[in-house]
């Protein structure tokens, strides 16, 4: 009787420290897909979204376009995209000043990564490197564009798998 009370106590701390070990390992996968959100009261989102990747900016300045390399935005992986910016009546801008911001508007956090315009490739056409999604779900990705004297911002919406 003592010795089954021994193999059952046994099992029990095996399986809970395998349950642990699995626990940690697993986080950096289940937090932010599943415990983030539900922190975070994961609100439903706008259903009038525009998720079109080519749009006027917030005051009409410039038309703005991306293209993300690779195609579809990964998740969890820093990846660039290439932002296209023309006057609003379609004339290339060059040597434009642009910063990066977004986030996840429901969960009430930021990008994870600091995004930076690294490099004019000339035509109209900027590097946007060090951008990462890592949960899915609906993300911001805001710029503020700065050329000829003007400034103006535009954010584009994009949905994760
Ligand atoms: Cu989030």
């Amino acid at each position: 009787m003592k010795k089954q009370i021994g193999i059952v106590v046994i099992t029990t701390v095996i399986t809970v420290g395998i349950v642990v070990v699995a626990l940690i390992y697993l986080m950096p996968t289940l937090g932010p897909r599943y415990l983030h959100p539900l922190m975070m009261g994961d609100q439903p989102a706008p259903t009038d979204l525009d998720f079109s990747v080519e749009r006027l900016s917030d005051e009409g300045v410039f038309r703005v376009s991306w293209v993300s390399d690779p195609a579809a935005p990964p998740l969890n992986t820093i990846h660039t995209w290439s932002l296209h910016v023309e006057t609003a009546d379609g004339k290339a801008v060059e040597n434009a000043e642009i910063t990066v911001d977004g986030g996840m508007p429901q969960h009430g956090h930021g990008l994870p990564t600091s995004p930076q315009v690294t490099e004019n490739l000339g035509n109209g056409d900027y590097l946007v490197e060090g951008l990462k999604f890592q949960m899915p779900g609906w993300w911001e990705v805001r710029f503020s564009i700065t050329a000829e004297g003007q400034t103006d911002s535009i954010t584009f919406n994009l949905t994760l798998e």
